[in-house]
């Protein structure tokens, strides 16, 4: 048996927590990196996933979970089903790179693909629940997986000696955001400043923010396809209503260019759900931020959250510099 940082109790490991010199260089401030792309399956969905599966393995029916995905949430729930002797179901949108349907069937999942994007393999994954007698376990939206997504912000509590100047993540259905925001309340950190970012075509957050209300986009046309989900969940929206919670968006080439950036300075290589949140470094969100005083400056430390994503590999990577810079 391998033994690992993990928590005796769950499936994901206590990640390190970097200081980019890079970033740090970029910002005249300290940057550090949460490093969720070195879970198991390459994201922090284990957490909250992970957390999930094990919640309902006792009363889960025989027939075994379903979970439908843009690829990093069907990753974890096939990973913790597989420890957790359950048959697992992912279903993935047409848009989901192939190489995620051989990790799956790796992990012993059995795989289908439904529709253009998330939201249509979501109809299906309810379905099939309804049909085979499946539990669903939701990418996104449910208080379980937010529990499960808090861990991160213990592990930042009891890493860093003073509070973050602010927190960068990803968001696509808002459930990383919505643990981050339910962990910065638990740690006493409520008043940190969380930047939220999407990519343009996947900014289903962005347009909740603007409209004042929940907002479901006509279609994704980000090649993030793990930030499309068309609609946002509702305690995220609720969330965004603080004054400490900002909401920016990217192109698909600025989260392009950060993922390049990232992996010739830091050697790592991550989705560009991922290179979102790190474009808010690179492509200098937060030093406008700065300028417009809606951060202040200088900030303290600034964490990015790192999220990852396990749908990526070098021909993936240049299957995206051929599309985004066509
Ligand atoms: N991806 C989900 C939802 O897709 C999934 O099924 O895997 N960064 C990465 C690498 C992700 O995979 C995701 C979510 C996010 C960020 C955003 O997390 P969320 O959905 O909790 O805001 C449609």
């Amino acid at each position: 048996m391998l033994r690992t940082m993990s928590k005796p109790d769950g499936f994901h490991i206590v990640t390190p927590l970097l200081e980019s010199t890079g970033m740090s260089k970029r910002m005249g401030s300290s940057v550090y990196l949460k490093m969720e792309s070195s879970q198991p399956t390459g994201s922090f969905k284990i957490r909250g996933i992970g957390f999930m599966c094990q919640n309902v393995a006792s009363s889960t029916k025989p027939n075994g979970v379903v979970c439908s995905s843009g690829g990093n949430a069907g990753m974890a729930t096939a990973y913790a089903a597989r420890k957790l002797n359950l048959p697992a179901t992912i279903v993935l949108p047409s848009a989901t790179p192939q190489l995620v349907v051989q990790k799956l069937k790796d992990q012993g999942a059995t795989v289908k693909v439904a529709g253009k994007v998330w939201d249509d393999a979501n109809d299906e994954a309810l379905r099939l629940a309804e049909s085979e007698g499946l539990t669903v376990i939701p990418p996104f939206n449910h208080p379980l997986i937010w529990k499960g997504h808090t861990s991160i912000v213990h592990e930042l509590k009891a890493s860093l000696t003073t509070k973050p100047g602010a927190i960068v993540l990803s968001v696509g259905g808002g459930g990383l955001f919505c643990g981050v925001m339910q962990g910065l309340d638990e740690v006493g950190w409520g008043s940190v400043p969380v930047l939220c970012m999407e990519t343009v075509g996947a900014d289903c957050f962005n347009a909740a923010l603007k409209a004042g209300e929940l907002v479901t986009l006509p279609d994704i046309t980000s090649e993030a396809t793990c930030l499309g989900a068309k609609t946002a969940c509702r305690q995220a929206f609720e969330y965004s209503k603080r004054p400490t919670v900002i909401s920016e968006v990217v192109t698909d080439l600025q989260a392009l260019e950060a993922m390049e950036l990232f992996l010739d300075e830091e050697r790592v290589l991550v989705e560009l759900a991922c290179g979102a949140a790190l474009a808010a470094v690179y492509s200098g969100v937060i030093q406008r931020l700065q300028e417009t005083e809606r951060l202040p400056k200088p900030l303290g430390p600034l964490v990015i959250i790192v999220c990852g994503g396990g749908s990526v590999n070098w021909a993936q990577l240049q299957h995206l510099q051929a599309v985004i810079r066509k």
